[in-house]
């Protein structure tokens, strides 16, 4: 039998020596031969929508690095483009939408078009085909609040106070977009799985900002209705769920989701998360992006911290929240060696 890859065993709930790692946004612009495929491609959707483009930037961090796991080069706006909402990326300045600033703008969304994303099931296939035998290719998409506080708004915001406050005073159609956004992820991640992700991870990168009755009905609702349609069709699968910010409402997440992994933003103290949540609970993350910007001692303290912190519990290795851009690469590098300390002297 095929040894299980490292990270698929962590998901499993087995303690390992040293934990399996990767880095959310491992691929990306703090690499140079990702700036210099980057800079060919007409428009960052072409380039998500290319396969051999994204498939050569899934794997830019897997020939470089000795990384567990592989994220799929996507975004979490591809669902938005193929729910007919006109999406585009501008150097610099982030995503771009036609802001949904009505009631009938929710209405006028068109069918969940998921042929439009053949693109990137085509890019999981070339990617399964180049995977070194060890290292696992995780799939992703957005959770529901994410994607609508970019739908909502049409761009990035601090505090997403235009999806809260549309969702205040149109709870009904803000309702439904959620409802719509539940659907299409669901089929999304299971065509994703279809065409051979091992792991999804779901991002709730915005969650942190709603008051605990929405986050309830916003945040926590959405991801346990997609993880539970999941299990349903493929209960081999592991899903990790990454809501940023859910802070004291994170083991009441772990008792109530049926995810395999949770992962742990930054401000949250992982001695905290590990003594307030069951010790089979698997945990991911959680280091500070910038600590790994700083490098040196402050980079060797926080690693040290966070491996001593999670012994004993079955940890995936990584960031708290995306690499930054202005990351150097020999700081990735000491990062690694140093969660490996125990394998890297044979
Ligand atoms: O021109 C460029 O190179 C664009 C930069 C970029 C990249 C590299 C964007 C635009 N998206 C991506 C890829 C991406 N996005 C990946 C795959 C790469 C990997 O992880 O290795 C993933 C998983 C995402 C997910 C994503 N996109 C999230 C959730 C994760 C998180 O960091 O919180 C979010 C919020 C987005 C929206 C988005 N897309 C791009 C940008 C700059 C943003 C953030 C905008 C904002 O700050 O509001």
């Amino acid at each position: 039998m095929l040894e299980e890859k490292p990270l698929i065993s962590t998901l499993r709930g087995k303690l390992s020596e040293v934990p399996p790692i990767w880095l959310m946004r491992q691929a990306g612009r703090y690499l140079p031969e990702y700036r210099a495929l980057r800079a060919n491609a007409k428009s960052f959707l072409d380039f998500c929508y290319t396969p051999q483009l994204a498939a050569e930037v899934t794997l830019q961090p897997i020939r470089r690095f000795q990384f567990d796991a592989a994220i799929l080069f996507s975004d979490i706006l591809v669902v938005p483009d193929a729910l007919g909402q006109a999406v585009s990326f501008e150097t610099g300045s982030g995503p771009k939408l036609d802001p949904l600033q009505t009631a009938e703008d929710i209405d006028r969304l068109g069918p969940f078009n998921i042929e439009k994303l053949a693109p990137v099931f085509e890019t999981i296939d070339r990617v399964k085909t180049a995977l070194p035998a060890p290292v696992a290719l995780i799939g992703f998409c957005g959770a529901p609040w994410t994607v609508a506080s970019y739908m909502i708004a049409g761009h990035g915001t601090p505090d997403q106070s235009p999806a809260r406050l549309f969702a205040f005073q149109h709870p009904q159609a803000f309702e439904k977009l959620i409802d719509r956004l539940i659907e299409a992820s669901i089929s999304y991640l299971s065509r994703q799985i279809d065409a051979g992700v091992e792991v999804v991870q779901i991002f709730d990168s915005w969650a942190g900002v709603l008051p605990h009755q929405e986050f309830q009905k916003w945040s926590a609702g959405p991801i346990s209705r997609i993880i539970n349609a999941l299990k349903a069709q493929r209960p081999e699968i592991p899903i990790i769920a990454f809501v940023r910010g859910a802070d004291t409402q994170l083991p009441d997440l772990a008792r109530t989701l049926q995810a395999d992994a949770y992962g742990l933003d930054t401000a949250l103290d992982p001695n905290w998360a590990v003594a307030h949540t069951p010790s089979t609970t698997v945990l991911q993350g959680n280091l500070d992006p910038l600590a790994l910007v700083a490098g040196g001692e402050a980079l060797s303290k926080e690693i040290d911290a966070i491996t001593r912190a999670f012994l004993g519990r079955p940890h995936i290795f990584n960031l708290g929240h995306g690499i930054l851009q202005q990351t150097p690469i020999e700081h990735v590098e000491a990062l690694i060696a140093r969660v490996r300390r125990g394998k890297i002297s044979s």
